[in-house]
């Protein structure tokens, strides 16, 4: 294809070139037109035109031009299209960073991790079932000893360490490191994924809540590794911002991603968000082994092309590492360009196919396909052909790779790096579909391995696949010890420093403790409960409003001016409603993190923000607060990281209650989120009805969190519906952090004696209930606040757990025992949630408990309709009340008919929970 590039000249004239995009493409800074050819001729005037063009009409004109340019040869028929480069490495030899170290003892000390990997899943599974993997890691070994030996810094006294997020499934090889570098013992590896075996074991992948001392994030659920480390590397710019950090220089975010897992959406939906912020501070690595689980990743395409064209798409610098240094000789010789035209062509599906199959197959199938390719392997063997590297498993070309990347400015980094999958396996699973599984490998697969990276385990004991160490002072690890120092310590590691904030007393939150003046909702007793605290002196600064575009929805852009958005390029605009209070205001140093819509990307900034306590010794408080349904369920297992990363800090599941939240319908309306929060070890769920109980779980909070330094979270629903917020009763502080206490007893006067169960919003229904139970049907009710149902039913467990396995001592009452132990008459439960909920405690109370709930999908329409809908409104409480007297025959099941008749409610009204 030829078409005209116009362009000024220094003089001002009109030029007009014609350029071959076929000789482009052929002649691309590759060696295959070194010599003074027609392409290096073609080379220098482009280059020349560049120039004039740079010259003359000036960066952005040109950019335009070569913008043009650019999607003209994109419109070419070649096999990888879209933003790509042709598919070589992206450092040319001729720019390649020199290696520094010492190749042959690296490869030594590798070659025993391999083997450590390996025998410690091979060793797990000749005993018990526990799995593991061998051939991630194996894939990966050197894109992590490269980083070990010359890149990951250690912490050290102001620097944090640089952040490295491991890929899950190569556990085994950074547990093998802590080997070598004797921070972990045999007996540990001895027992990996035996975490409850004799001596104790390794876990499984990283997890801090299971190895606090060594892992720092989690990293197994596909996906959540790479969002988590964008927006941890957006919160490390965000904590220098604003001046909350003091580092002697900046650490760098690593992450490890497989080629199969960036499938997942998380994995690839925010990358825009690291080139908009110029997050030269992150640098990812993608282990381009070709194959995810049952297969390979993109068989009849190339995943490190498309992986190209997005990254490059979404702003960020791509270095490619697809070549080992062995390909170099043969690019330099192919002058044709043929040699690249056929890499080109392969579609991953056959690159897998020539690491399983031998060279011969490689000789006649790859370079056969063109005879004149052939003379470029004719000097190699069939064996030769069978060991030329790939870029990711060539010590040099990672190396310069990662120096590149570390150097570049303004950009995040990814590198992508073709490796093979269970390298080294042989056929014990190399590059084979099924190497992703594999943990067992006989002896002769195990003499093998052995001899391909020279371990000198003898014969004789091979079949044990027993452990290997060189002694201290081998040459291996005196080598291995003095890069680690040189760098700052080892790695992975989690250290806590014990800091305690200056967290405000339960008085500071007086004027919640009062009546409230007009109706309000818990949700807009939240907003002073964050404003107040924004302004407190002592933690002031800690607090991290986090917000994915609901702001407005919750009263919270009240606080957009007074303590700003967080945005790297400050405010570049003036915003459209700068006249008025409460203007959207955007700053360098601003407090508020405004996510967008994102629920993954808010959460990212909470787990980021909850843990920086950890990673950077500075406690940071996030309150992040969302649509709730948008919440546990939408984003629930990144909720289900924050426990096993032991993050701390506040969800507010705004818009809570299936019945509150009324005209938005079956999408919106939550009444599960305390169930899914249930279910989370270190998370505490809370259900306030009243501004009082919010205030005083929150000083709960940050007092247990931040000055006791228990590593948990908290969850509270919030409402949208208005009442009169009243005074807190005297002595309940105990009651509503247990998750029970009496808010209003009933009467005195009456025979018939009932029990109500309130949350939240429903509380009102509870309310509303007692007085008409009292007035026409004398029932005396007294009405509790339920703030936890979770934390009820954890005491519980932990009693009945301890009863059953003392079974001689005298058994011990939990919470929920004790305090209804001597209160007479029946007990329902109300709440706008799911009857699950409640049913929590159900088996604990007296009598047993008759609940009414929320069950089923959501409809629009207002409140009262809702509740009478799902029989959570006062009238349906009065009636089963007296349901669950009259099943107790305290009074007969008439009075419940009747009671039916004369508070107008269809006794055949649909069933909300059927289909
Ligand atoms: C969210 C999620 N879904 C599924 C899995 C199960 N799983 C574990 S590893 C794996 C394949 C990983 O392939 P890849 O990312 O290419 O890693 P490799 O081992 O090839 O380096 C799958 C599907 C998981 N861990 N997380
Ligand atoms: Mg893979």
């Amino acid at each position: 294809m030829v078409f005209n590039v116009c362009c000024v000249s220094r003089r001002a004239y009109l030029t007009t070139v014609k350029v071959d995009t076929k000789e482009i493409y052929s002649s691309r800074s590759h060696p295959a037109t070194a010599g003074k050819s027609n392409g290096d001729k073609l080379d220098e005037s482009f280059q020349s035109v560049f120039e004039r063009a740079l010259e003359s009409r000036g960066p952005e004109r040109t950019a335009q031009l070569l913008e043009s340019l650019a999607s003209q040869l994109r419109s070419t028929p070649r096999p990888s299209g879209g933003l790509t480069t042709p598919y070589l490495n992206t450092i040319p030899t001729e720019k390649q960073a020199k290696y520094p170290g010492d190749w042959k003892i690296e490869r030594r000390i590798k070659s025993f991790m391999r083997w450590n990997a390996m025998a410690m899943v091979v060793k797990a599974n000749s005993t018990t079932n526990v799995g593991g993997h061998i051939a991630s890691y194996a894939s990966a070994a050197t894109l992590y000893e490269i980083g070990f030996n010359h890149f990951f810094r250690g912490a050290t006294d102001n620097f944090p360490g640089d952040l490295i997020y491991f890929q899950g499934h190569a556990a085994p090889g950074i547990y093998a490191r802590a080997f070598m570098e004797g921070r972990l013992s045999e007996t540990h590896l001895q027992n990996f994924r035996q975490e409850l075996a004799e001596g104790g074991g390794l876990s499984s992948y990283p997890h801090p809540y299971l190895m606090p001392e060594f892992w720092q994030f989690p990293t197994v659920s596909m996906g959540l590794g790479p969002i988590g480390s964008l927006y941890q590397a957006r919160f490390n710019r965000y904590l220098k911002a604003r001046g909350l950090v003091n580092w002697k220089e900046e650490p760098k975010v690593w992450c490890f991603v497989g080629d199969g897992e960036s499938d997942e959406p998380e994995s690839l939906g925010a990358i825009t968000l690291g080139a908009r912020e110029g997050l030269d501070n992150l640098i990812w690595v993608v282990n381009c082994n070709l194959q995810r689980l049952d297969g390979p990743v993109r068989g009849n395409g190339k995943i490190i092309q498309e992986l190209e064209g997005l990254f490059r798409g979404a702003g960020w610098n791509v270095i490619k590492v697809i070549w080992g240094s062995d390909w170099d000789e043969m690019l330099q010789r192919d002058t044709t360009g043929l040699l690249l035209k056929r890499m080109e062509e392969c579609v991953d599906g056959d690159y897998q196919k020539y690491c399983v199959e031998p060279g011969s197959y490689t000789r006649k199938h790859f370079f056969g396909k063109y005879p004149e390719l052939l003379n470029l392997v004719n000097h190699l063997s069939d064996e030769q052909i069978t060991k030329l590297l790939r870029g990711g498993h060539d010590t040099k070309k990672v190396y310069a790779a990662y120096k590149a990347a570390m150097e570049h400015k303004g950009q995040p980094t990814v590198i992508l790096a073709k490796t093979v999958k269970g390298y080294g396996l042989g056929e014990a699973g190399e590059g084979r579909n099924i190497t992703h599984n594999q943990k067992k490998m006989n002896e002769k697969e195990l003499r093998e391995f052995r001899g391909r990276f020279d371990v000198p385990i003898s014969d004789d004991v091979i079949a044990d696949t027993p452990f290997y160490r060189p002694p201290a002072d081998s040459p291996e690890i005196k080598y291995l010890m003095e890069r680690r120092k040189k760098l700052g310590g080892f790695l992975p590691a989690r250290h806590v420093k014990p800091v305690k904030l200056d967290v405000p007393k339960l008085d500071y939150f007086a004027e919640f403790f009062k009546p409230s003046t007009t109706e309000i909702s818990t949700t807009t007793a939240f907003v002073s409960a964050i404003r107040t605290l924004l302004r407190h002196k002592g933690i002031g600064k800690n607090v991290v409003p986090i917000i994915p575009d609901e702001a407005r929805t919750f009263g919270l852009d009240a606080l957009f001016r007074e303590f700003g958005i967080y945005s790297s390029k400050g405010q570049l605009y003036e915003p459209v409603d700068s006249a008025s209070l409460l203007y959207y205001h955007e700053a360098k140093d601003g407090q508020i993190l405004e996510e967008g819509i994102s629920e993954a990307g808010s959460m990212a900034s909470f787990i980021a923000a909850g843990t920086s306590y950890a990673t950077h010794g500075v406690p940071m408080i996030p309150f992040y607060i969302y649509y709730s349904m948008f919440g546990f369920q939408r984003v629930g297992d990144q909720m289900w990281l924050a426990g096993d990363i032991r993050a701390k800090g506040f969800l507010l599941g705004a818009t809570a209650g299936r019945t509150t939240l009324n005209g938005e319908g079956l999408q919106h309306q939550d009444g599960h989120s305390l169930l899914h929060a249930s279910t989370i070890a270190t998370c505490l769920p809370f259900d306030p009805a009243f501004g009082f109980e919010l205030a005083v779980i929150v000083e709960d909070g940050l007092r247990r969190m931040y000055v006791e330094g228990e590593e948990i979270f908290y969850y509270l629903s919030l409402y949208n519906e208005n009442y009169a917020m009243p005074p807190m009763p005297p002595g309940v502080e105990d009651g509503i952090l247990k998750g029970l206490y009496k808010f209003k007893p009933g009467p005195d006067d009456k025979k018939l004696k009932a029990h109500i169960f309130g949350s939240g919003t429903i509380m009102q229904s509870a309310l509303k209930a007692q007085t008409i139970l009292a007035e026409r049907y004398g029932v005396s009710a007294d009405v509790w606040s339920a703030t936890s149902y979770k934390l009820l039913r954890t005491d519980a467990l932990r009693c009945q757990r301890w009863n059953m396995l003392h079974p001689t001592e005298t058994p011990k009452k939990n919470y929920v025992e004790s305090l209804l132990a001597n209160e007479p008459g029946v007990f329902v439960a109300v709440s706008d949630n799911v009857r699950t909920v409640p049913d929590q405690i159900a088996p604990w109370v007296p009598g047993g408990l008759f609940t009414l709930g929320t069950d089923g999908f959501g409809r629009s329409d207002t409140r009262a309709r809702l509740r009478r809908f799902f029989s959570v409104d006062a009238e349906c409480t009065v009636i089963g009340t007296l349901y669950a007297l009259a099943q107790k025959n305290l009074i007969s099941h008439e009075v419940v008919a009747q009671a039916i008749k004369d508070l107008g409610v269809n006794p055949d009204k649909i069933q909300p929970e059927l289909l």
